[in-house]
């Protein structure tokens, strides 16, 4: 199926872009143990070469030829080989690779490394690219995750690719074929473990007989470098284990959990350690029995840590709101509830924090939680499932998205503090930190649902890997390695892709007044009006004079406030904020003119148009591609484009005229209104 392998496809290059290329002897795989990532490295190469050049190479795992494509830890190579120059010193989970002179090094840190090098080498080969190389890479940070948000019943919260590959039924289902093909390709982008179930936890996750099948999943994980992490749900020690409390400060609390932890490691020893969503959307947590979120948090923190556990613990808490309050504020919630807990935390705790303060919205300001968190690790939480961004039947490339946030400057005690140097660690200079995306792979055989959605789940790996690649040739070699190098299809599918955020935005929701999805169940198609008179805190307060949610210190909520001083005055000033995210900060008449010289009534209704035309020419672009691109994979977007298509014109004027019927302001244009 052309959609399983993913960008892993290897297919064959023309036989003319490798005519001077010296195949090596062997490959040497450094380690005969068959679960090892070394061992699978060894085995990826060689079907690799096979698919790619149409070689059959012999694989060895010991002895030392210089012709070969050696692959192993450096520890492994000193020992087979004997010394190597110039390797620098690795990080965690790091390699060398060269492809100077005769033979291949491919030399990992530790096994996982080893396996990434050999991931990137095949890369190269899988893209015809026979350069010369000889580079050491290291990843941005130790944590590189993934979450599910897979229930035991199977459905996933959240998720537009089928049901889940793990759990059906409140169990772990026996063929985990599919668990094995996800380990591969996360690891091909250097990913390292995987939360394998919902948030929004149930308990029964726990149960002996569901520990041995996690078991089951850690176990086809491992060769893969890919660790298994578990999603709590803080109310289990009553909830399943019978106790009348789950205070995480009572003694029997601590020791109910501490030997479920006990019990996890026997199973696997690896485990990564556990996600918590607490005191967030219903969920049980600590401030039930008057605890911090810090205690609640360090609770799991010590019952992992003698086995090399962590914790990532979610900001996203807050709490509902009421609207008549013209201070209430639900995107200053994190702050308020982790800012003063600021060093509380156990060293293996990390708190997982959304990249905006209130929800995956199409735009959103970094959240400046980033900025009061400097004696406790971070990572940044990003959706590769498009929650709110068209559920995987629009086309959205989200990494431009995620450079926002990435590359903001918080200017932290007016330094540079840019967020992936935060969350790396390196600016507070933290021991741990890194990167999580909500991603729900399903059954279905895209994996996400889409076959163009994949572009987000291999980018999401390189850019944790290393957050200054360039998006859009990332871009371009998951689509050499998907779709390979017609350059018609090359350039149309890089064009539509780096149009898909732009375009999104513009015929959904614009100037920072957030998504206008339908917020109340499906998040997904417009409903402008469910944004308001909820408690939910996703308010655009817009009347028929003015719109915007008012957060400066003078005159609104004082979210503004809590960024570092010179971000602080920019919000605070109008005439500093940026257009595109003025609505967040101010609360302006529909007449307010934007530093574009529009009106923010005017903007609306062209960027409307202007998205929904920019939707139309997907169709035409991939329609133009119908020759380059196989029958199954060709239609399958078309069906998607079609329906993308269609659905910017039901957003155009869903919104043109919500909004029309609400100022009454005419469109200069003429095109919105009754005609
Ligand atoms: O955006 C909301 C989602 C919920 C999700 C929650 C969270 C898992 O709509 O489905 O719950 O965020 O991130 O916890």
């Amino acid at each position: 199926d052309n959609g399983l392998a993913g960008w892993l496809r290897y297919a064959p290059l023309p036989s003319s872009s490798h005519s001077d290329y010296t195949r090596p002897s062997s490959i040497l795989a450094l380690n005969s143990t068959a679960s090892s990532p070394v061992y699978v490295a060894g085995q990826e190469l060689q079907s690799g070469f096979k698919n790619i050049l149409g070689d059959h190479i012999e694989i060895k795992h010991s002895g030392c030829q210089p012709s070969a494509v050696v692959v192993g830890t450096v520890a492994q190579y000193k020992d087979a080989c004997g010394g190597i120059d110039g390797i620098p010193e690795l990080a965690e989970d790091g390699f060398w690779l060269s492809t100077k002179g005769n033979g291949v090094q491919i030399l990992g840190q530790n096994d996982r490394g080893a396996l990434y090098g050999a991931f990137e080498y095949l890369s190269m080969l899988a893209q015809g690219n026979f350069s010369q190389v000889a580079y050491a890479t290291n990843p941005s940070a130790p944590i590189r995750w993934v979450n599910q948000w897979d229930n035991m019943d199977g459905s996933i919260e959240r998720g537009y690719g089928g049901p889940s590959i793990f759990f059906a039924n409140g169990t772990i289902v026996e063929d985990l074929t599919r668990a094995t093909q996800y380990a591969r390709l996360l690891a091909s982008i250097g990913l390292n473990a995987v939360v394998v179930n919902n948030v929004n936890a149930n308990a029964t996750t726990l149960t002996p007989e569901n520990i041995e099948g996690l078991g089951r999943i850690a176990d086809v994980f491992r060769p893969y470098g890919v660790q298994l992490g578990i999603s709590l749900n803080f109310a289990s020690p009553q909830t399943l284990g019978g106790l009348p409390t789950f205070d995480p400060l009572n003694s029997s609390v601590i020791a109910w959990w501490q030997n479920v932890t006990d019990e996890i490691y026997r199973r696997i020893p690896d485990m990564a350690g556990y996600l918590v969503k607490a005191d967030s959307e219903g969920e049980p947590g600590p401030l039930t029995y008057n605890r911090t979120l810090a205690d609640g948090a360090n609770l799991f923190a010590k019952a992992v840590k003698n086995y090399g556990g962590i914790v990532m613990f979610r900001a996203f808490v807050y709490n509902q709101l009421d609207e008549s309050d013209w201070k209430a504020d639900r995107a200053k919630a994190a702050v308020q509830f982790f800012g003063p807990l600021d060093g509380k935390f156990d060293s293996n705790v990390v708190v997982q924090i959304k990249y905006g303060p209130i929800d995956f919205q199409v735009r959103e300001p970094t959240s400046p939680l980033f900025a009061h968190l400097l004696n406790t690790n971070t990572a940044m939480e990003l959706e590769v499932t498009q929650e709110y961004l068209g559920q995987q039947s629009h086309l959205l490339y989200l990494p431009p998205l995620w450079k926002t946030v990435l590359d903001f400057d918080l200017r932290v005690d007016g330094k540079q503090s840019v967020v992936r140097d935060i969350i790396s660690g390196k600016r507070f200079d933290r021991p741990l930190g890194g990167w999580a995306a909500v991603v729900n792979v399903g059954t279905n055989t895209t994996w996400l649902g889409s076959h163009l959605a994949m572009s987000n789940l291999y980018a999401y790996g390189r850019l944790a890997w290393n957050p200054t690649n360039n998006v859009e040739s990332i871009l371009q070699d998951w689509i050499r390695l998907t779709f390979g190098f017609d350059l018609n299809v090359i350039n149309g599918i890089t064009k539509m892709s780096m149009d898909s955020w732009p375009a999104y935005e513009s015929y959904s929701g614009n100037l920072g007044i957030q998504t206008l999805t339908d917020i109340l169940y499906t998040h997904f198609g417009p409903n402008p009006a469910s944004q308001d008179n909820n408690g939910w805190g996703q308010w655009t307060r817009a009347d028929h004079l003015s719109v915007g949610m008012d957060r400066t210190v003078s005159n609104g909520t004082g979210y503004s406030g809590q960024y570092p001083a010179e971000i602080a005055a920019m919000y605070e000033n109008i005439d500093t904020t940026p257009d595109d995210l003025l609505l967040w900060f101010h609360h302006v008449n529909w007449t307010h003119r934007l530093h574009s010289g529009k009106t923010v009534i005017q903007h609306f209704y062209d960027a409307h148009y202007a998205g929904a035309e920019t939707a139309q020419t997907f169709l035409q672009t991939w329609e133009s591609l119908k020759d380059k691109i196989d029958e199954e994979r060709y239609n399958d977007v078309l069906t998607k484009f079609t329906y993308q298509s269609g659905h910017s014109i039901v957003w155009r004027d869903a919104i043109n005229d919500f909004y029309w019927n609400m100022t009454g302001i005419p469109d200069a244009a003429n095109r919105v209104g009754d005609h």
